[in-house]
């Protein structure tokens, strides 16, 4: 073998050595140009074939050719088996565990309280009564003394209030027992005609079968010029015979008491409980549903407005109760519990709004 021979030998070896410990595609086209590129080892080698004698030349140049494409074929295979790993490793990065269980079903639901005020306001939305706000944490004198409850006087026992401890300046703050001081806030901030509803927690320390701590009202007030208590009754009367989804419905006034209110009334429903289900509109029984009257004129001045120009009328009504009612339940308690089992029974699907078009079902 001459020196040429083994030149070529060593090269091939050096380059093929180079090739297969090439790691990455960069790293062999870095080895690739170095051999075959144009001033590449082996096109160097190929360019010297011009200068060799007849007989050298036929003697180098296959073994030359032979070189080439031994290398090149080399780099192609290396370049294959790169690709492949590249490709292996990102798989392997982005693998997912298809034994993985899928998403749990959704088991979320509106609780009957949210859905049934929701069913209120757009009962009382539709009449024109806009839906007010207020803090759950009131003043003594939002949530008594404006509405004509006299200091000392037994009707803030009647309450079973919560009150706090008195602040620096000695100020007795409380839960508010009723959303009203919402309608003294109301009209304390804006001018006649009002027409709003307001609805939230109210508290009051009470807890039996068919009282929580905790409860639910909505309740409404009109302040204008010229109201009266058949205005009140058509309201209230389309109310029922909306959320309770019936033609026709008969009612009655029972006189009744409340200090923000006079002359005071409760309101109750016909009603019939035989075949063990509850129906509401028509039947020999009577079922109270909610307590109203005409706004004292006391608390239209403790607002702010002039009982001589201004008059009007307010109603309440307990939401929880009225949930069950419409609803079936039984007892009130499981309400505030929050066992899912229960949740999963009563409450609502999220997708199915309640709407006045085609009935509250949506
Ligand atoms: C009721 C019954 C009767 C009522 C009165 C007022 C206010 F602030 F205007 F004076 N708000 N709500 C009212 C009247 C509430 O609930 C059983």
């Amino acid at each position: 073998m001459d020196a040429m021979t083994t030149d070529i030998s060593a090269l091939e070896r050096d380059l093929l050595a180079r090739i297969d410990a090439a790691s990455d595609e960069a790293a062999l086209e870095g080895v690739r140009v170095e051999a075959l590129g144009k001033q590449g080892a082996i096109s160097n080698l190929m360019r010297t074939l011009g200068q060799m004698s007849a007989e050298q030349r036929q003697e180098m140049g296959p073994k030359l050719n032979g070189l080439k494409d031994r290398v090149g074929e080399a780099v192609v295979v290396k370049k294959a088996g790169l690709a492949e790993a590249a490709l292996e490793a990102k798989l392997k990065a982005e693998a997912v565990d298809v034994t993985l269980p899928a998403a749990p079903a959704r088991t979320g639901s509106i609780h009957p309280i949210s859905r049934v005020m929701e069913e209120m306001a757009l009962i009382f939305g539709e009449m024109g009564f806009r839906l007010e706000e207020g803090p759950d944490i009131e003043t003594d004198f939002n949530n008594f003394t404006a509405l004509n409850f006299p200091p000392q006087h037994p009707a803030r026992d009647m309450h079973d209030t919560f009150f706090f401890a008195p602040d620096a300046k000695g100020e007795r703050k409380l839960l508010r027992t009723h959303t009203s001081p919402v309608q003294v806030r109301t009209m304390l901030s804006q001018k006649p005609p009002i027409r709003m509803i307001c609805q939230g927690r109210t508290y009051r320390s009470d807890s039996d079968a068919t009282h929580t701590p905790m409860f639910h009202q909505t309740e409404g007030l009109v302040i204008d010029e010229t109201t009266s208590m058949a205005d009140l009754k058509g309201v209230l009367m389309a109310f029922v015979k909306a959320y309770f989804e019936v033609d026709d419905v008969e009612v009655r006034f029972r006189p009744h008491f409340f200090p923000f209110t006079e002359p005071s009334a409760e309101m109750d429903v016909r009603c019939d409980r035989s075949g063990g289900q509850l129906k509401i509109g028509q039947g020999k029984d009577w079922l109270e549903i909610l307590g109203c009257g005409m706004v004292h004129p006391n608390v239209i001045r403790n607002c702010g407005l002039d009982p001589e120009r201004y008059q009007g009328y307010a109603f309440g009504m307990g939401v929880d109760r009225l949930a069950m009612l419409k609803y079936g339940m039984t007892d009130l308690r499981p309400f505030f519990e929050g066992d899912v089992r229960w949740l999963r029974h009563y409450g609502f699907s999220p997708y199915l709004l309640p709407g006045l078009a085609a009935g509250l079902d949506g």
